[in-house]
């Protein structure tokens, strides 16, 4: 009985030592030390048998029994040992070709409205202007009301509108005009400031977006003339397209200035010889300007005897596309990377 037991001892070592061989990695050699060593495994099992041994023989048995489970044991061990090396072996053989080109990461520009607006406010803060800021949706009140355009005046058609809320009389702003109510509303004489941002009105077409940029400046003092602003408009022209154009004014109407004017300078493609540009008149008209009508200075608690002030609105999409010569105004709000792309610094 013995001796059979021992020649099973055996044989389940042999058996062991070959699969063993076949393992290729640790969960494969994990199993098979349960299969063998485990509970229930083959060679514990074998151990339950010794109650059936004589007395006498039980000590032989019990020592073949300790001796075949340690030699398991060690063959696990190396076998463990061998399959750790042959992974570092495998991981040092790897060759990589540290020379192939990878994909460079597609660098990002800035957009050309972006870039003209920031030249806009570091021309205006060189020439002491504050740079502020006003809502994109704005009471009726300080959009058309207090700029001295009531309900039903036919200025108002001048400017199609998006309204938000009819009952609350709230749109979104047609231009940046509602700025020079707030900031006249807030700070006292002196002012200058400017204001940069984007306004809406329902036009769609190659020269009239839906949504578009304009910049507003505002300036109030004691006997502040339409020759300062003619002087302040010059030198803005003069830095920000970086040659000395002619300006002009060209009577105009807007109700919440008095005398209005249509602000016009020299086309800087052909310096006013006529060009496709500037449909061969040699003038780009950049926007609306004027002294401040005396309503407008009532309706922001302003003494109109005491205080003179000028603005001007201009388009800041229209100069954009004629710094870097977009046809289509329209190309600047579609996101197309092909175009954008073509606008590095
Ligand atoms: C105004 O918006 C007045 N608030 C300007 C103003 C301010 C006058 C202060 C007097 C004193 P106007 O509607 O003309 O004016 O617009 C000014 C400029 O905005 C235009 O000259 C044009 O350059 C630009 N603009 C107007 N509509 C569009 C549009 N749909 N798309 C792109 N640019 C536009």
């Amino acid at each position: 009985m013995s001796e059979e037991l021992s020649a099973q001892l055996d044989e389940e070592l042999r058996r062991f030592r070959i699969e063993a061989q076949a393992v290729q990695d640790a969960a494969a050699l994990y199993e098979l030390q349960v299969r063998y060593l485990g509970k229930k495994g083959t060679v514990t099992q074998l151990r339950g048998q010794m109650g059936k041994l004589a007395p006498a023989e039980r000590k032989a048995f019990g020592q073949a029994f300790n001796a075949t489970k340690e030699a398991i044991e060690q063959a696990i061990e190396a076998r463990r040992e061998a399959l750790v090396l042959a992974a570092k072996a495998e991981d040092l053989a790897r060759r990589e070709d540290l020379t192939m080109a990878t994909q460079a990461p597609r660098l990002g520009t800035i957009h050309p409205l972006t870039r003209t607006r920031r030249e806009l406010e570091r021309v205006f803060r060189m020439l002491g202007f504050d740079v502020v800021d006003g809502p994109h949706i704005e009471h009726e009140q300080y959009n058309f009301d207090d700029l001295n355009i009531p309900a039903n005046h036919p200025a108002r058609d001048m400017q199609d509108t998006f309204f938000v809320e009819a009952r609350e009389r709230v749109v979104l702003r047609t231009h940046t005009s509602p700025v020079q109510i707030r900031t006249m509303l807030q700070r006292r004489p002196p002012v200058r400031i400017v204001a940069l941002g984007t306004v809406f009105r329902r036009d769609d077409d190659p020269t009239h977006s839906p949504m578009f940029h304009q910049i507003e400046g505002l300036c109030v003092d004691e006997r502040v003339s339409m020759a300062d602003l003619k002087a302040t408009l010059y030198r803005f022209v003069g830095a920000f397209f970086g040659q000395r154009l002619e300006v002009r004014f060209r009577p105009s109407f807007f109700p919440f200035v008095e005398p209005g004017a249509e602000f016009d300078i020299q086309c800087p493609f052909c310096r006013g010889q006529g060009c496709d540009v500037c449909k061969r008149s040699g003038w780009i008209e950049l926007g609306g300007a004027g002294m401040i009508h005396p309503a407008v200075f009532e309706a922001c608690g302003y003494d109109p005897e005491a205080v003179t002030g000028w603005a001007f609105g201009f388009g800041i999409d229209r100069m954009a596309s004629l710094l870097h010569g977009i046809r289509d105004l329209r190309l600047l709000f579609d996101g197309d990377v092909r175009f954008l792309e073509q606008f590095r610094c």
